[in-house]
């Protein structure tokens, strides 16, 4: 049976990341993904994800934030492909919203370059959001957006450049622990190794039933619409990302036009999915899932939900606090290490995760702050 340093499951934007890590530092690598490369059946796809470092979900995230813009910079650089655009980002609410307060916070900590807008300075730097009067805005230049599909794809054409084998349509049938490490079962072949990594996405349930974290897996639908007026004032030299909470507490998110004119602009609520499983998630959007997005969208953004053009659906994997987890496997602590729980904001950490993910597998620790991310937080209380 063939024989690894480490065994990657999962070649999606956690597990790509950890094969290109993994493989640069000279590991050898095999990664083992259930469908084909770049595939839009878990969370890595639609074209466009937000970044942002002033972080309303923890100032303990921004370290890694800062990290991760470096690496998506040198991502860029060694493969030419066009991953991220810093068109700035807007964070939208009552004063004591959460992405206005927890980003100030952030902000303040860090020392992160920012300004505090009212609603009528947003209306005029940003004229096609109407904000209440009673609004508020935390802008920061250096938000903007990251392509989900160049990033994985650059990730996997460096892994392989390193030398990684990646064996797509192979899913992993089992694992265990065998001698000093694990073995890997697929219908293939069975394949040894000194680390096993699981970067499972949604199939987190099923893969790390032994870690005790109750992951739930959420449909999520993303919506392009066409704008009144067209794309122009969307385009992102004119247009920031956004986070917009209002005062029931639900959030809605969007991006410029990054698509093509003939893609409008793609807007989507911040966590408001349907529980689902990777098996069952109805992929069919509704046509009353259009009204209520159209509706909620059209109170910031009035020009934005022209004309509806398409939509798709992904899956976020909750934990439940929201945090994510990243560490070694506390039932297999030699040889197993797990990046799972992304909770739907994890895209924009994926770099930084591979570097995490390589430095726990291959060192046994890291020098990255991940202790929010250790899952005995979230362990099961024994019965
Ligand atoms: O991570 O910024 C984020 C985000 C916004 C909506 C979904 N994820």
């Amino acid at each position: 049976s063939p024989t690894y340093d480490v065994i990657v499951i999962g070649l999606g934007g956690m597990g790509g990341a950890a094969a290109h890590h993994l493989s640069a530092r000279g590991a050898r690598v095999l990664g083992l993904e259930k469908f084909g490369p770049v595939h839009r059946r878990g969370s890595s796809h639609g074209g466009s994800r937000i970044t942002r470092q002033s972080y309303f979900e923890d100032p303990a995230y921004v370290p890694l934030l800062l990290r991760s813009y470096e690496l998506y910079d040198r991502l860029e650089q060694d493969t030419g492909r066009e991953i991220a655009t810093l068109c700035g980002g807007v964070m939208l609410g009552r004063p004591e919203s959460r992405p206005v307060s927890g980003s100030l916070l952030s902000a303040e900590r860090w020392g992160l370059p920012h300004e505090l807008l009212d609603a009528k300075e947003i209306r005029r730097r940003f004229p096609t959001l109407a904000p209440h009067d009673d609004d508020v805005g935390l802008y920061e230049a250096r938000a903007g957006l990251v392509r989900p599909e160049n990033t994985v794809a650059a990730h996997l054409q460096l892994a392989t450049r390193h030398g990684a084998d990646l064996h797509f349509d192979e899913p992993m049938t089992r694992w265990e622990p065998y001698r000093d490490g694990v073995r890997v079962h697929t219908a293939e072949d069975v394949y040894t190794a000194g680390q096993l990594v699981l970067c499972p996405g949604a199939w987190a349930p099923e893969l790390l039933t032994d870690l005790g974290v109750p992951f739930t897996i959420e449909r999520q639908v993303m919506y392009w619409f066409q704008p009144t007026g067209g794309v122009r004032p969307f385009l992102p030299e004119n247009h920031p990302i956004y986070i917009w909470e209002d005062t029931d507490g639900v959030q809605v998110y969007g991006f410029p036009s990054i698509d093509g004119p003939d893609l409008g602009a793609k807007v989507a609520f911040f966590r408001k999915g349907t529980p689902c499983t990777p098996e069952t998630i109805e992929r069919t959007v509704h046509d009353h899932e259009v009204a209520a997005m159209a509706d909620q969208v059209g109170r910031l953004l009035p020009s934005l939900p022209g004309r509806f053009l398409k939509a798709a659906t992904c899956m976020y994997s909750n934990t439940p606090d929201e945090h994510f987890v990243v560490a070694r496997h506390p039932a297999h602590p030699g040889s197993v290490t797990v990046a799972a729980g992304f909770s739907g904001h994890g895209f924009k950490f994926v770099p930084v995760v591979g570097e995490i993910v390589a430095d726990l597998a291959l060192d046994g620790a890291t020098g990255h702050p991940i202790e929010l991310f250790d899952p005995a937080r979230l362990a099961a209380a024994p019965a």
